[in-house]
């Protein structure tokens, strides 16, 4: 008998899935066919013509990896061991008496995303009555993330619309007020998509509460680097709650300071007491991955282990990302001055320098941006945040416009 097409579907069940807020509005970017178009959505640096860029050490490296010839076959579960020696001695610092002690568990996972999944998995399983706290707002992968992993998260205070600042006393009484024993996800550095972090003072009395609530800090490490320039400071917030002697959780993510997006390149890291207790968190962190995806790519684990590795291209690196971080600062201030040269209401426009990173954090609603959408087609999540790592010199004037146009003309 001939097999007979089916008039009704067996997926009558599956709905359409809403766009991806973040990367759906590439999506739409791509669709729009107007000349003035920008696309300051999703996270990706652009050179002032507005393309991808990949780093000139990036592409030495790779020259390097050809010339040697090397082979394909799989990795271990955990990952490209030159790799993860690098990635947790940039991290916590090569000197750090964790990483001497052999106190870290460091497996290579699919950067960030994938690091953050594999973290959420190992909560779900060995701390099933464990709620994990986010910060409000913060990158919308994070509920989706804990979400698909069963595991229950709650909000803390964050962000002060009155101030367009960090609300300290907020953040601090929602940590302290959750159960004992809570994960406590906090953005290393960059704080996404606010651009505010805590100052280290700050980041002191946070470690303190985490502390004296038992709590478990796990930090999203995506912008070394990108915050201010320095690999060692950006990762300073990590590396107090390490000198304190605390257990740690951190994910990392080599899409945005090597510019390896689509290589999937980052760790889960787990600090852990004494060696013997890493090495089981290790065991368990493997057996998680292997039935997920089995092991990890090894493309850009090869770059980032060349990288760091050589002294000669981590220069060069930490050049190239004081370019890109610079460039954005740059056009940071220039959206600064147009918007204060243009508002003539009197609006004081001072947080955009005050926020750092890739992003600006607007202030603007929904509706305010779909305004900059529809009407000035520009390309931006509905949170209200813009990518200036997206931004060009050239391109600062117009952005002014529309978002002066929004501000005041849409409520
Ligand atoms: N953490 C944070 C805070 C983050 O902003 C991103 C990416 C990631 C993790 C994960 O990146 P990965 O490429 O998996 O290492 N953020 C940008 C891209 C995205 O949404 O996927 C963004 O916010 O635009």
């Amino acid at each position: 008998m001939m097999a007979v097409a089916v008039d009704i579907s067996r997926f009558e069940g599956v709905p359409m899935a809403p766009p991806d807020p973040i990367l759906g509005v590439s999506e739409a970017f791509r669709a729009d066919k107007n000349d003035l178009k920008l696309n300051l959505g999703v996270g990706a640096y652009r050179t002032e013509e507005l393309q991808p860029y990949v780093l000139n050490v990036v592409k030495k490296a790779e020259n390097l990896m050809l010339e040697k010839g090397e082979n394909k076959e799989y990795l271990p579960i955990e990952g490209l061991a030159a790799f993860n020696k690098a990635t947790a001695e940039l991290l916590f610092g090569a000197d750090n008496p964790v990483i001497k002690q052999g106190r870290v568990a460091t497996l290579q996972s699919l950067s960030g995303t994938g690091s953050l999944r594999l973290a959420a998995a190992f909560i779900q399983r060995y701390f099933p009555e464990a709620k994990v706290l986010i910060s409000s707002p913060t990158w919308g992968n994070h509920k989706n993330i804990f979400n698909d992993a069963r595991v229950p998260w709650s909000e803390y205070r964050y962000y002060d619309p009155k101030t367009v600042g960090l609300d300290f006393e907020g953040m601090i009484a929602d940590i302290q007020a959750a159960p004992d024993g809570s994960f406590v996800l906090l953005h290393g550095c960059a704080h996404n998509p606010t651009g505010i972090d805590p100052t280290p003072e700050q980041w002191e009395k946070i470690a303190d509460v985490i502390q004296e609530k038992k709590h478990m800090p796990f930090f999203d490490v995506a912008y070394q680097g990108f915050a201010s320039g320095s690999l060692d400071e950006d990762a300073s917030s990590v590396r107090l709650f390490v000198e304190r002697g605390l257990e740690v959780f951190v994910a990392q993510s080599y899409s945005k300071n090597l510019g390896l997006y689509a290589e999937r390149i980052g760790a889960i890291n787990v600090v852990c007491s004494a060696p013997e207790v890493a090495n089981r968190v290790k065991s368990q962190l493997k057996r998680l991955a292997r039935p997920m995806y089995s092991n990890p790519p090894i493309h850009g684990a090869r770059i980032v282990a060349n990288v760091v590795g050589d002294p000669v291209m981590f220069g060069e690196w930490k050049q190239e990302m004081e370019e890109m971080a610079g460039r954005i600062k740059n056009v940071r201030q220039k959206l600064y001055d147009s918007l204060s040269a243009k508002d003539k209401s009197g609006k004081d426009w001072s947080f955009i320098l005050r926020q750092i990173g890739m992003f600006s954090y607007t202030g603007l609603n929904k509706t305010q941006s779909d305004n900059m959408t529809d009407k000035w087609h520009i390309y931006m999540t509905k949170d209200g945040r813009i990518s200036l790592a997206g931004l060009s010199l050239a391109k600062c004037e117009y952005l002014a416009d529309a978002i002066i146009d929004s501000f005041h003309n849409i409520s």
